[in-house]
């Protein structure tokens, strides 16, 4: 059955709030909008503002002219704004939910259980920083007489890119680092799910925050986002998406010498020895390959298993991914919803074709859906392959999208071997009994997050990143204060 949409839902997408710039709802300068599909079926949502460099340009103005005033304000009333976002937002889980939901296709159970309370107690921890953000006082090795000490101040006016995945939970991971900070932001949600951010922009509005603190202008990645990454008066990019993507960004963002954190794609493996716990391991790796309908920069979806249990998690795993419901998000019988545009779908099926060219066989789906009851929607079979080699795109490119491909190992150190064998470095995971096992390999996997008998956890208190081409700059956790705040050293001479 579906989940009955809710009147407040039904009366935000008969008419979604425009650009929120300055305190402002509005529409873009040129007045364009950008339609807003629903993925379970490919129809038309709604319609949204679609901003272009005047807006961006009217936002960044915005943002700058706000800056003082929220330095100024106490600490502790900036932790309050804060602290009731996040209140707020718990408060209205269930509306928050049902339109990321319908915005991206993910499971109800998700947005509104996972997303949306994380977002919540993300903004709740943040607001706890704002108190505690102080410099320190230095004595000089040399014994001068000076008073040396730091002051940490804000970067200034952040552009924050966010992507489509999690398009609620990326907004909390930028804005609540970036203004406990004492930052002003203008934040892009990426086109294909704009709801949840104008949703938030509304409850930042009603909650009193300053006009201009955070502004929100919905549009493109060319007519929005580039025009930000460009902008000469703003100090830093926090950017989640695609790594051709980010190099843009890293280009664009040299005229001024921009701040950059990057959090971009990634080819996370997944090691399964074989003194694992099976039930586990299977477990863990379905979790770790098909959740979000595999569209984690982290999905463990190189799945290394000892050739002497292989066989036998081969059948567990496709056991327990033919279990899967695909279906809308909103209706309680799905397990898994559909893709979030049609254009990752044909990336994600296209991907999938290459696999079976290449030689991998797909012992669970593969194929195209025909259903009729699913057709007109974005969504795809989850894939499980066996046989998949490191040279296969498969194996190299982010498929982002429910596959999984299961190879052998026979060795720790082929398997270590295997799993660094990408140019990317985001997470891992390590299915083993064997304590001394779990921090060797976990010290010799390349990547900025490894997962030991668990995978996919996430904490608003524990740093998450990547290594190599996934990117640099922390979330989450104390350390993804540092690149929202830069260090000024005062001298004071006291002769
Ligand atoms: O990403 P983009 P897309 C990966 C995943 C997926 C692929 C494509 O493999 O299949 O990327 O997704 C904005 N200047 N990830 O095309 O383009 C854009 O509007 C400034 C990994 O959606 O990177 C959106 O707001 N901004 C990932 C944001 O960038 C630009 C999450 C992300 O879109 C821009 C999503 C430009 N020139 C996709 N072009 C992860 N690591 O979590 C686009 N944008």
């Amino acid at each position: 059955m579906d989940t009955p949409v809710l009147p407040a839902v039904k009366e935000f997408l008969s008419g979604p709030p425009g650009l929120f710039i300055g305190g402002e709802f509005r529409p873009s300068a040129d007045g364009a909008t950008l339609p807003v599909l629903d993925p379970a079926n490919g129809e038309q949502l709604c319609a949204v503002a679609a901003g272009t460099a005047a807006d961006i340009d009217a936002a960044v103005a915005a943002a700058r002219a706000a800056l003082p005033g929220w330095q100024a304000m106490a600490p502790s009333e900036r932790a309050d704004l804060l602290w009731r976002l996040g209140e707020a937002l718990a408060e209205r889980a269930d509306e928050f939910g049902q339109l990321e939901s319908l915005d991206n296709g993910k499971p109800l159970g998700e947005s509104a259980e996972l997303d949306v309370p994380l977002c919540a107690s993300l903004f709740k921890y943040y607001a706890g920083w704002v108190t505690k953000l102080g410099g320190e006082s230095l004595a000089p090795a040399s014994g001068m007489p000076m008073h040396v000490y730091t002051r940490r101040e804000p970067v200034g006016v952040v552009g924050a890119i966010i992507p489509w995945n999690f398009p609620l939970l990326m907004c909390g991971y930028k804005l609540g680092p970036a203004l406990a900070a004492g930052n002003t932001v203008v934040l892009k949600p990426a086109e294909q799910t704009p709801l949840s951010a104008l949703r938030l922009a509304r409850l930042v509005d009603e909650l009193g925050f300053p006009p201009g603190v955070v502004n929100v202008v919905t549009g493109d990645g060319p007519s929005a986002g580039a025009p930000l990454a460009a902008h000469p008066d703003v100090d830093k990019i926090t950017f989640t998406g695609e790594n051709s993507t980010g190099r843009k960004i890293i280009a664009a963002s040299a005229g001024n010498m921009k701040r950059l954190s990057l959090e971009l794609g990634g080819k996370s493996p997944s090691l399964v020895f074989d003194d694992a716990d099976l039930d586990a391991a299977v477990e863990g790796t379905f979790g770790a390959v098909y959740f979000n309908q595999g569209q984690c920069c982290i999905a463990g979806a190189r799945v290394f298993v000892h050739s002497g249990i292989h066989d036998e998690f081969v059948a567990r795993l496709a056991e327990r991914v033919a279990e899967v419901r695909l279906g809308p998000g909103l209706s309680d019988e799905s397990t898994m919803g559909p893709l979030v545009s049609a254009e990752q779908r044909d990336r994600v099926e296209e991907l999938i074709r290459s696999g079976l060219a290449e030689g991998a066989e797909a012992v669970v789906g593969g194929d195209k859906i025909t259903d009729p009851a699913l057709a007109p929607g974005f969504y795809v079979r989850p894939t499980l392959f066996t046989g998949a080699t490191p040279d296969m795109r498969i194996m190299r490119e982010e498929i982002f999208g429910p596959v999984a491909m299961v190879a052998k190992f026979d060795t720790e150190e082929e398997a270590v071997d295997l799993a660094n064998d990408t140019a990317f470095g985001l997470a891992s995971g390590i299915w083993t009994r064997d304590v001394r096992r779990s921090h060797r390999v976990a010290a010799a996997i390349k990547a900025g997050v490894v997962w030991v008998n668990t995978y996919g956890m996430f904490d608003v208190a524990i740093p998450y990143g990547g290594f190599k081409a996934s990117g640099y700059g922390k979330e989450l956790g104390r350390e993804a204060l540092d690149p929202y705040l830069q260090t000024k050293t005062v001298w004071v001479g006291l002769s």
